[in-house]
C-alpha cells in the first residue's frame, strides 16, 4: 500500500483494457492520476470510482494522441503541481484489420501508424522534457510480442509494435544521462477489447482469437508494470514480455478441445 504516494502517473488509453488495469493499480497504491482516452463517458465515470474507493486524486479528460494539437494544450495546460509526472504509460493503442498485406485497408495501416506510432511520439515529446527537467521520470511503454515477431496478416500492427520497441530503446539511449527510466511491456494475448476492436465489434470473429486458451488479463499486464515501476530507482527493467502459459510464440498456441 502507498508505494506510489506522491507519485502522478499519466495513462494513455486509460478507458479499458491495460491501461484501465494500470490506473487501478497505481490508484491502490496512492499515485495521482492523468487519465486520458477518447471516450469521454467512460473515462469519467471511472476516474469518480477511482476517487471515491482510493481517496486519490484524479484529473481526467479526452484525449485522441493522434492529434498533435490536442495533445500539445492537454499537457501545456495541466496545472504547475500536475507537470511533475513521474510515470508515463504509453498505452494508447489499437490493430485494425487482420488481411494479407496486398489486401490491407489503407485506412486501417494509418489509423495504427498515427495511433501506436505517432500517438506515442506525440505524447513523449511533450511529457518527457518535463521528466528532462526535473532528472527523474519513468516512461513505460506498452508493446507486444508482435513487436518481436511477425505472424500472417499482423504485417503492420507487427510493424507498429517493432517501432514500439525501437523507440523504447531510442529513448533510453538519449536519455541515458538524465536519470530517466524507460521499459516495454510486451504481452502477447490479452484478453481487453483489443480483439472485438481489430475485428471491428465482430465479437464472434474476437472470441475466436481466445478458443481454448487461458488468455492474460489486463490485471495481470498491470501488476508487472506496478513492479517496474516500483524498484528501487536505480533499477531499470527494460523489458517484460508476458505470454499465456499456452502461448509460445506470437502464432503457436497450444489450443484445449
Ligand atoms: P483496449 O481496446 O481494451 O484498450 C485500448 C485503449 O486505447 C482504450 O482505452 C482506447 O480508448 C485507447 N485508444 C485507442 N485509440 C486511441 C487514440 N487514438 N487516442 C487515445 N486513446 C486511444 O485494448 P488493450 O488494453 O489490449 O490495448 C492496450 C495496449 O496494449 C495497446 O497498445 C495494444 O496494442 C497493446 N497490447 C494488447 C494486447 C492484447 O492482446 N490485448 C497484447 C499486446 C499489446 P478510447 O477508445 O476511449 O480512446
Ligand atoms: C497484441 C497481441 O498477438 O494479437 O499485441 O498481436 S497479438
Amino acid at each position: 500500500m502507498n508505494q506510489l504516494k506522491n507519485k502522478i502517473a499519466f495513462i494513455t488509453g486509460a478507458s479499458s483494457g491495460i491501461g484501465k488495469a494500470c490506473a487501478e493499480e497505481f490508484a491502490k497504491e496512492g499515485a495521482s492520476l492523468i487519465l486520458s482516452a477518447r471516450r469521454r463517458n467512460q473515462l469519467s465515470e471511472f476516474s469518480e470510482s477511482l476517487k471515491k474507493k482510493y481517496g486519490i486524486e484524479v484529473l481526467s479528460f479526452k484525449l485522441d494522441v493522434r492529434n498533435l494539437d490536442e495533445v500539445n494544450k492537454s499537457v501545456s495546460s495541466l496545472p504547475d503541481v500536475w507537470k511533475k509526472i513521474d510515470i508515463l504509460v504509453n498505452n494508447a493503442g489499437l490493430a485494425k484489420g487482420y488481411d494479407k498485406i496486398y489486401e490491407g485497408k489503407t485506412s486501417d495501416w494509418e489509423e495504427m501508424i498515427d495511433t501506436n506510432v505517432k500517438g506515442l511520439l506525440f505524447v513523449t515529446r511533450q511529457i518527457l522534457p518535463l521528466m528532462v527537467e526535473r532528472m527523474e521520470g519513468h516512461i513505460i511503454n506498452i508493446g507486444s510480442t508482435a513487436g518481436h515477431e511477425v505472424y500472417p496478416n499482423g504485417n503492420v500492427y507487427c510493424a507498429t509494435k517493432f517501432a514500439v520497441n525501437a523507440l523504447t530503446q531510442g529513448i533510453r539511449i538519449d536519455t541515458i544521462d538524465k536519470n530517466i527510466r524507460v521499459t516495454t511491456i510486451d504481452p502477447g494475448m490479452v484478453l481487453t477489447e483489443f480483439s472485438n476492436v481489430r475485428f471491428s465489434g465482430n465479437t464472434e470473429r474476437a472470441n475466436k482469437v481466445y478458443e481454448g486458451v487461458k488468455p492474460l488479463s489486463a490485471e495481470d499486464i498491470a501488476s508487472a508494470v506496478l513492479f517496474c515501476v516500483t524498484r528501487p530507482p536505480h533499477v531499470n527493467i527494460s523489458e517484460i514480455i508476458l505470454t499465456p502459459t499456452q502461448q509460445a510464440s506470437v502464432a503457436y498456441v497450444h489450443r484445449k478441445k
